[in-house]
């Protein structure tokens, strides 16, 4: 994020774009709400009434795959009645002449063919954005699950630069990241392309300064590593055997729920030779895995944690661990040390230092520093108390780029990859929801979650389709695309278009992903978890249908290894239909 989470309450204009805050993040919900209670507009882009489309002043109800069709027809508006902010682009930006062309095409008229809202909706929306002086684009799942995704974020950017809605307080960019330290892990280098601090594998200088670093380990790869959404392609299609996978580590990470196209995933691990899995639970990916190494929970150990606006906080152990676990860094440091690189740290203070130590953008981000101030945003560049940390970036329209400019760059609205047709008529979308947490390992543990809402999970239909096929709200219903199907329970609702459907994304029986297309985006390599076309039949024998869903849930969480006096307590019937629904 540019901007730092408490700014989005003083926000004149809030665009939230394939991002749900009331139902994923409650904090930053808290805050749009205030915001709103003192006079902020807040505009909705979702091809679903969701929570934040009822907060909204304007809800572009798009048809789902279009967002790059609806940024560049906001742009177009703002270039027509020439809303821009003049001064900004001629100061802080180079290439607008140069975007200008492409964006004049996305007409009103044009863009309401592509996203069916009435132009005058986009007029609206372009106007309200345009006139505040303190606009904050934030976005979610509904935009980087597509393989337009990263060309959706430069068209973003483009709107925000073109109405100079940057460098200044509760203006910018909001990427709303996912789980609580997604953000800390990337800080860390758990991506395939940096080492800790943003710091390119690429580039020589600083694998020089890395192999001296992590002496003896030397020479150290030029070229990045690889996306978890390729794994399948390197076990199954990998022709050249020094790069075929043979092995997989797998930590805090379950892909045969969460990766695209689960039969291939399934395909892949029980191709590969030997995997491990770290983890707190057993889940489902546990039962490929060769050897299980469980470790403490967020309330067993302390350490430091970044949240999505770049806020790195320390959280401290609650309660002793209890029965046969270690630190995941303990665990790490012991596999390490046992395969010939020797890590002996004695607690997750020392593994920070030297984390700081070789991270220009960390190095004023001491213990110390963030016990003191409770909070300290990265960049923090010295030790000196002087640097608190950065709360906005780009700060009076400077920018990272050499030369410190803000870059316009355009890209042309391509459809999604799989279309729905005669015999897959429905275009299913998912989405995550209050009532449970990532992929269930965890809440999926604890009963009164699960007494709310379990198994086979929920496929939401619109009312037109749901007579269609002669089926009522809380009917098991098989749901089928051209790679695989699964049982859902049927809720016939008006917040969605006629032939769309939405699913959550965390049933081990009503696993979506078992529907959806392998597809990545070009740079991030996200998959377009969020667009598939399918068709949904109805099934006569509905108490075959109950059966045979506790019959299969069963079966999974034997295969996983989740013990028997945990299946025994759960009740065997499956709850009806829960209060969430209403
Ligand atoms: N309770 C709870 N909270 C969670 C999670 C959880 O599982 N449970 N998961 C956490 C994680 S890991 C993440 S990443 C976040 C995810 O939270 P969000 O980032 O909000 O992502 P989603 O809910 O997947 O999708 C957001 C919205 O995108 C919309 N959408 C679908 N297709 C399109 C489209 O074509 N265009 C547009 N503009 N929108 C579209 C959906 O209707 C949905 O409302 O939530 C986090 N918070
Ligand atoms: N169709 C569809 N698919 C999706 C999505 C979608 O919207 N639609 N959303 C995607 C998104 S945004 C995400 S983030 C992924 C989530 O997918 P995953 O990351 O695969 O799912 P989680 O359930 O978050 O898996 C985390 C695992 O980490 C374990 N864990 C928790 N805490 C710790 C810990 O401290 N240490 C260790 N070692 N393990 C721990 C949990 O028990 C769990 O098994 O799913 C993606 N898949
Ligand atoms: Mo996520």
């Amino acid at each position: 994020m540019s901007l730092s989470t408490p700014e989005i309450e003083n926000a004149e204009v809030l665009l939230a774009i394939g991002y749900n805050a009331p139902a994923a993040h409650p904090v930053v919900a808290a805050k749009m709400i205030k915001a709103k209670e003192k006079g902020a507009k807040i505009i909705c882009i979702d091809p679903r009434f969701t929570e934040t489309a009822r907060m909204s002043e304007v809800h572009l109800q798009i048809k789902g795959g279009t967002n790059l069709a609806i940024m560049n027809g906001i742009a177009n508006v703002i270039l027509t009645e020439d809303l821009i902010d003049k001064q900004f682009i001629a100061e802080h930006t180079v290439g607008f002449e140069e975007w200008k062309p492409l964006i004049q095409k996305y007409s009103p008229d044009f863009v309401s063919k592509i996203t069916g809202v009435p132009p005058e909706k986009i007029q609206s929306a372009a106007r309200i954005f345009a006139k505040s002086r303190r606009s904050i684009i934030m976005w979610g799942m509904g935009v980087t699950q597509f393989t337009q995704g990263t060309d959706v974020i430069k068209g973003i950017c483009a709107v925000l630069l073109m109405t100079g809605n940057f460098g200044r307080e509760s203006t910018g960019i909001a990427p709303m990241r996912g789980q609580n330290n997604v953000q800390g892990a990337c800080d860390m280098g758990a991506l395939p392309n940096v080492y800790p601090g943003y710091q390119s594998v690429a580039d020589p200088e600083i694998r020089a300064k890395f192999e001296k670093a992590w002496k003896p380990l030397q020479p150290l790869p030029a070229e990045p590593g690889l996306q978890l959404t390729r794994v399948p392609e390197r076990v199954l299609h990998e022709k050249d055997p020094k790069k075929r996978i043979h092995a997989y580590y797998i930590f805090g990470e379950d892909p045969v729920l969460s990766d695209p196209n689960l039969e291939e995933v399934r395909e892949c691990l029980s191709k590969i030779d030997f995997i491990v899995l770290q983890d707190i639970f057993m889940n489902k990916t546990s039962q490929y895995a060769d050897v299980i190494l469980p470790a403490t929970a967020w309330s067993e150990h302390s350490g430091l944690v970044t949240a999505t606006d770049r806020s790195i906080q320390k959280i401290s152990k609650a309660i002793e661990p209890s029965g046969n676990v270690k630190q995941d860094w303990e665990i790490i440091s012991l596999v390490s040390t046992a395969l010939g690189y020797p890590m002996a740290y004695n607690n997750q203070e020392e593994i920070w230092n030297e984390m700081i130590e070789v991270s220009p953008k960390f190095a004023g981000v001491t213990y110390e520093k963030v016990e003191r101030q409770g909070i300290v945003r990265w960049p923090c560049l010295s030790k000196d108390p002087s640097d608190t940390g950065t709360q906005i970036l780009h700060k009076d329209g400077i920018f990272g780029l050499p030369g410190g400019k803000g870059v316009f760059k355009a890209a042309d609205y391509e459809p999604v990859k799989e279309r729905e047709d005669q015999e897959y008529p429905i275009a299913l979308s998912s989405f995550h929801d209050v009532g449970h947490y990532s992929m269930r390992s965890m809440s999926g543990n604890c009963r009164t979650l699960r007494n709310l809402e379990d198994e086979p999970g929920l496929i939401e239909m619109a009312p037109e389709n749901v007579k269609a096929l002669d089926i009522k709200t809380g009917d098991i219903v098989r749901v089928i695309s051209r790679r695989g199907h699964c049982y859902s329970r049927c809720v016939a609702t008006s917040r969605i278009r006629k032939n769309t459907a939405y699913m959550t994304h965390q049933w081990w029986i009503g696993a979506v992903n078992e529907l959806t297309v392998p597809y990545l985006d070009k740079q991030s390599k996200t998959p377009e978890y969020k667009y598939a076309a399918i068709r949904v039949e109805k099934i006569e024998d509905q108490a075959w249908a109950e059966k045979e869903v506790a019959r299969l849930y069963e079966e999974i969480r034997m295969k996983s290894g989740i013990d028997e006096a945990t299946r025994a307590k759960r009740s065997k019937k499956l709850p009806k239909m829960h209060s969430l629904i209403s």
